[in-house]
């Protein structure tokens, strides 16, 4: 093989190997604190959410599923599921990961699974159940849980105390899991709470994970950590743990700003790749992680922005599959400490378009998804049928 055909092959690979879950809560409108700005082709309803996720997926071939967000997709519980499932067979794709949602609730101000009052702490644990239901019935994997859990004011709440109540409730709903589901643990230090979040860092979601039982992992949502976090030493050792279950792709600048990834800071999303093909390649065995988005961006197109965090995942994915890890072993061996970087940077710093663009050539998607977006006419059709049926806005105060 010249060494062409080698890096064509390892990108095949390791796109072969990339799938990405969209966000149905990507395609609607979001907003800051401060407001909304909406736009007219954004999706509503769940059929329209599931429609845009098909289309970056005809577009991409890549995101064969959905995470859908149960209060906002599956608002009637189980009993929508089917509908739900029936439509996203239609538009060919799947339901993946299920969000409970235990934040929006007006029962929920003090917290959920670790609201000092226990009926509320009952109520938090019978939604995760239902969603744990919802799971079996769309066939997904994953119970993807993320707590607003904490408070705003020193003094105010029992740290230690909302611990306990938080293993106790993620222990039941762990019990509840069928053997091939998996509870994923999402970390983040402040927001909505301003003093503390009980499950604030990665530390904090794994000793939760492994108190809930064998089949929970830690989420990492690349967005959800203080400023100058070295974020792939995180996920480094959460794989060394066998504790890594998947990431909330997005990129930041300031806080939890979820914006497209790679915008900000690629070579950081690319480090991340590559601590998880160094730890493939090592073990011999894949990860077993889900590649989510969540992003939510209030002013670029909904769908736009989607194809181009999928496009950037997927060209840092593939620059990582360049790094020699032979090579690189030699060089910290050595402590050869400029060659050893040298080795991550040249990777990096490669041109991987023409080797992408075969693959989507030979997958028989368009080589440049955002352009055959653009010309496909599906923007303007959604912008058409979706104006005029808005909503009124929701205000700050
Ligand atoms: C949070 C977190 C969760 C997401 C909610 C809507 O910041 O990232 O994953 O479900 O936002
Ligand atoms: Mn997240
Ligand atoms: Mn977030």
């Amino acid at each position: 093989m010249t060494s062409a055909d080698e890096t064509r092959a390892r990108i095949g690979r390791a796109l072969d190997a990339l799938q990405i879950e969209l966000p149905s809560w990507g395609f609607a409108d979001t907003g800051t604190r401060f407001g909304k700005f909406l736009q007219p082709a954004a999706a509503v309803s769940i059929e329209e959410k599931l429609g845009d996720a098909a289309e970056v997926h005809r577009l991409t071939a890549c995101c064969p599923t959905v995470a859908v967000h149960v209060r906002w997709d599956v608002p009637d519980g189980p009993a929508s599921v089917e509908t739900v499932v029936r439509l996203s067979q239609q538009l060919g794709i799947r339901i993946g990961s299920i969000n409970p949602n235990l934040f929006e609730d007006q029962r929920y101000k003090h917290g959920s699974l670790a609201n000092p009052d226990p009926d509320v702490r009952g109520a938090a644990v019978t939604h995760v159940l239902d969603c744990i239901e919802i799971a079996r019935r769309t066939g997904s994997r994953d119970i993807s849980l993320w707590l607003a859990d904490g408070s705003n004011y020193p003094g105010t709440a029992h740290i230690r105390q909302r611990r306990r109540w938080l293993e106790d409730g993620l222990q039941t709903i762990h019990r509840h899991l069928a053997s091939d589901q998996r509870l994923l643990v999402e970390y983040k230090p402040f927001e909505p709470a301003f003093y503390h979040t009980d499950i604030a860092d990665w530390g904090m979601a794994l000793l939760l994970a492994r108190a809930a039982g064998p089949q929970a992992r830690v989420l990492v949502d690349t967005g959800h950590h203080y400023q100058a976090q070295n974020v792939e030493q995180i996920v480094a050792w959460l794989l060394d743990e066998d504790m890594l279950g998947g990431f909330h792709f997005n990129d930041r600048r300031y806080a939890d700003d979820d914006l497209t990834l790679g915008s900000i800071d690629p070579y950081q999303a690319f480090r991340i790749f590559h601590e998880i093909a160094l730890f493939e390649s090592e073990t011999g065995r894949p990860a077993a992680l889900a590649y989510m988005i969540d992003q939510s961006h209030n002013l670029k197109g909904k769908i736009e922005a989607m194809i181009q965090t999928v496009a950037t995942a997927q060209e840092l994915a593939a620059k990582a599959a360049l790094v020699d890890h032979r090579r690189l072993g030699e060089e910290q061996r050595q402590s050869a400490l400029v060659d050893a970087e040298e080795i991550l940077r040249r990777a990096f710093m490669t041109d991987v378009m023409p080797e992408v663009r075969d693959w989507r050539r030979a997958r028989g998607v368009p080589e440049d998804p955002l352009t055959a977006f653009r010309e496909s006419g599906y923007l303007e059709r959604i912008t058409r049928e979706r104006s005029g049926r808005r909503r009124a806005v929701s205000s700050y105060a």
